[in-house]
């Protein structure tokens, strides 16, 4: 048994992260306040217990519309001041996030409100808790692919400050395919691809990510488990997986987390890491994803030391950064 000192002062990354996921029942109470919004929840009590839910979708209609409150520019700084406070005090180094601009340009918040706020904070942070980072764009998956194409032009100004994009949202009956032509269009663009795929979606899905939008790393993945050719593909090119085991327990991909196959996908040589999805939603930051999966799965010291070197290995650092940590 890892004691918990160790664990603790492990060097960590996040590499699978919502943004919007890290708005706590008491910051989003607070915005509400700031913005004159009437919330359909008497306190943040009674907003905690209603984030019990039965599958993705479940989660996301409350996700999205706990995104109305984050309005202006000091909404998104404050959102990632306090995400990159709470990462820090897990021993996290090095952070890639994701954002989704059409939930916000949507309600009318201009792409460059959302964007300049979550930088100033990673440039902060970067200063006060020596967090580097990268920022990662997603589309949306259950919007038409002219919608990403849309928000793509809009992103084209703040190139210089996107480091890469991503496909997320609703995975079942939106195929990675439905956004083939937006992706090539990414990667002619230089931007490094990732997508959502293998979280509620068959490994069907994760080869389509993998063939049709060419992307370097899964997000989740853990139904690639699956498909044997499959989990050799990945093995072979070592395409990093973000897993999110508190995530994939509370969307009901798992029944528990005894249950989860952290280990077999490590098992498998898979670059497999430990992420933490949404973590205000999902009752834990990413320590805590570490802590419950050493302790339920009984993970030793050398498979935990392995999925830090993962972590390290599948960021997008360059190879000096990457050195003084592995
Ligand atoms: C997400 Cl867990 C998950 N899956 C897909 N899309 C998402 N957006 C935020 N969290
Ligand atoms: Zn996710």
């Amino acid at each position: 048994r890892v004691s918990p000192d160790w664990l603790a002062r492990l060097p960590k990354t996040e590499l699978h992260l919502h943004i919007e996921g890290t708005l706590e029942p008491e910051l989003l109470f607070a915005l509400a306040e700031r913005h004159g919004v009437a919330l359909p929840y008497a306190d943040v009590d009674a907003l905690r217990a209603a984030y019990d839910f039965k599958d993705l979708q479940s989660f996301l209609d409350l996700y999205y519309a706990g995104a109305d409150v984050l309005r202006s520019e000091a909404d998104f700084h404050d959102l990632t001041r306090a995400y990159l406070a709470r990462a820090h005090a897990d021993g996290v180094v090095h952070v890639e996030i994701f954002f989704d601009p059409q939930t916000h340009t949507a309600r009318g918040v201009p792409f460059a409100t959302v964007l300049n706020g979550i930088r100033r904070a990673l440039t902060d942070g970067e200063r006060e808790f020596g967090i580097s980072h990268r920022l990662i764009l997603c589309f949306l998956r259950h919007l038409p692919e002219a919608d990403g194409f849309a928000t793509l032009e809009e992103a084209l100004p703040h190139l210089d400050r996107i480091d890469g994009v991503g496909l997320d949202s609703s995975e079942a009956g939106h195929p990675p395919q439905k956004f083939e032509r937006l992706f090539a269009r990414c990667r002619e663009l230089g931007l490094p691809c990732v997508a959502h795929a293998g979280e509620e979606g068959p490994p069907e899905y994760v080869w389509q990510a993998l063939n049709a939008l060419r992307v370097c790393r899964i997000d989740h993945g853990v139904r690639a488990l699956e498909d044997p050719v499959l989990v050799a593909e990945l093995a072979r090119r070592r395409i990093p997986l973000t897993v999110c085991p508190l995530s994939n327990v509370r969307l009901k991909v798992y029944p528990s987390l005894t249950r989860h196959p952290l280990r077999q996908l490590l098992q498998a040589g898979l670059v497999a890491t430990v992420n933490s999805d949404d973590p205000a939603y999902f009752g834990g930051y990413v320590g805590e994803n570490w802590r419950a999966c050493a302790e339920a799965l009984g993970l030793t010291r050398e498979e935990l030391l392995q999925l830090a070197r993962n972590g390290i290995d599948a960021s997008w650092l360059e190879p000096a950064a990457k050195a003084r940590w592995l």
